[in-house]
């Protein structure tokens, strides 16, 4: 733990308090370890999220690493979506995981025999000469690669950087928005809760119910050997994970239309967010970009419509199956990401984030409601507080001009990250460091709100670029 972080923070009957992280010295000592811990957990052409527990690449990971990693080494940030757009399917879709042949099959669950891509993907059109999962995770990838082409244009223009992402970007939002909307309402959907990201949110236990098991016995979770059972999901949660996941394989990863099918506002606004850089990229590379804002402002549009709940003040899953669920996450907080939502929207949203569903002691966002029949502050997605979260709600905070209220989270951000030695999660009340020690997007995080302070995002039509 380091300890002039640690002399800075006070607890008080109102929570924990946090001196600002106002010292060129305490912001330099985060940076040197934030930085350190990326390079132990560079691989040479991307970064793994944890040495021990994920020891491959992960799509949305490398997306919020990648942002992190502009500021240390803006090659690095355009190598390391490089490498993970290298592995697109030919269908557009970019898999979740990217799988390090030097790893041993049993260093993670499920491997790739597992997955069997080469096989079981092949008319999907998976990559012959690299090994991949078959589902997907959040497309934060353009977002990043407008981001990272931001930290320094003239080394990105050198090597080409965005003209050579943008095809395959286009061909991801394209697979997406053709392929994913299976509501038939303009929204993507998730066929597996691990695609959503929060793999074991309370959200998901409605829809889970109706799937059945695969048998304890057919499969051996790597996870526990590096987790602590009580942070991670269940055997039960386990069981249908796999059997999802295996029933989408044996189809050969076509269509979608299997037992869980979830519109996500998380998922949904990451698209959008990323439909707006995508306008920027095109613009900046000389091709128009107008139609593409468009389509976000009618995604947003579609957003509210179908997942806004006015009762909460927040946005709601839905469930293709069983209709709209009805549990509280920081999924439905998300979308304040976009500067496009309506005033009201945006304005319930903050107010959300400082009632009593919302505000954990530590000040970050818990991944779950605080006083939610479900709640458990140690385990994974059901409560801890999560770093990728938090940035992207303090991003929103900055993009609503709601400044005391990002300035409150960012602190609180740097504070716990770097105390709880970049940890995966935390226990929102106590900052508790939970799941893995040395957590890639928690590190890279750190660096970008250390030294983006504005937050300029452009994750909305106004004041960028028009194409
Ligand atoms: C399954 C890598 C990933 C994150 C997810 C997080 C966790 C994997 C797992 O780790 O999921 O994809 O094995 O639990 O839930 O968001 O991308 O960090």
């Amino acid at each position: 733990m380091d300890r002039t972080a640690q002399l800075t923070a006070r607890v008080t009957e109102r929570g924990i308090a946090y001196d600002a992280p106002s010292t060129a010295s305490w912001s330099a000592s985060l940076h040197v370890r934030a930085a350190r811990v990326l390079a132990a957990n560079w691989t040479g052409g991307s970064t793994v999220p944890s040495r021990s527990l994920y020891p491959h690449q992960w799509s949305w990971d490398s997306a919020f690493i990648a942002i992190g990693l502009r500021h240390l080494s803006p090659l690095r940030a355009q190598t390391e979506l490089e490498t993970l757009l290298a592995a697109q399917w030919e269908d557009g879709r970019v898999p979740h995981i990217v799988f390090s042949p030097s790893v041993p099959l049993d260093a993670y669950f499920p491997s790739p025999d597992f997955w069997r891509s080469s096989t079981a993907g092949r008319a999907a059109g998976a990559p012959r000469t690299v090994q991949t999962s078959g589902i997907v995770q959040p497309p934060v990838h353009a977002l990043a690669a407008w981001l990272v082409h931001r930290a320094d244009p003239g080394l990105s223009r050198a090597r080409g950087f965005l003209a050579r992402v943008y095809p395959r970007l286009a061909t991801w939002h394209r697979y997406l928005l053709r392929r994913r909307d299976l509501g038939g309402g303009g929204l993507v959907s998730v066929v597996h809760p691990w695609e959503q990201g929060m793999d074991n949110s309370p959200c998901w236990d409605g829809p889970l119910a109706r799937i059945t098991p695969a048998a304890a016995r057919s499969f051996r979770r790597a996870d526990l050997d590096h987790g602590a059972p009580e942070d991670r999901p269940t055997d039960l949660d386990y069981g249908r994970y796999v059997r999802l996941a295996a029933d989408y394989r044996d189809g050969e990863y076509a269509g979608g239309g299997g037992e869980f099918a979830v519109e996500d506002p998380s998922f949904n606004a990451l698209l959008i967010a990323s439909e707006h850089a995508l306008a920027r990229i095109a613009a900046e590379l000389g091709a128009p970009g107008a139609a593409r804002h468009a389509r976000a402002e009618r995604l947003t549009a579609a957003l509210v419509d179908r997942l806004w709940d006015d009762a909460s003040a927040m946005f709601l899953c839905r469930d293709l199956r069983g209709g709209t669920i009805r549990e509280r996450s920081v999924s439905g907080l998300v979308p304040l990401l976009l500067p496009g939502l309506p005033r009201e929207v945006a304005g319930a949203l903050a107010g959300t984030l400082r009632g009593p569903h919302f505000a954990a002691r530590t000040g970050l966002v818990p991944s779950y409601d605080l006083r939610g029949p479900a709640f458990e502050p140690n385990r994974y997605w059901r409560g801890p507080a999560w770093f990728n979260t938090a940035w992207l709600v303090e991003r929103g905070l900055r993009a609503h001009g709601e400044k005391a209220a990002a300035d409150a989270l960012r602190t609180a951000f740097l504070h716990t990250a770097g105390d709880s030695g970049f940890a995966e999660y935390v226990d929102p009340d106590t900052g508790e460091a939970c799941g893995a020690p040395g957590f890639g997007w928690t590190a890279a995080l750190t660096l970008d709100l250390l030294h983006d302070m504005d937050g300029a995002m452009e994750t909305g039509e106004e004041g960028g670029d028009r194409g």
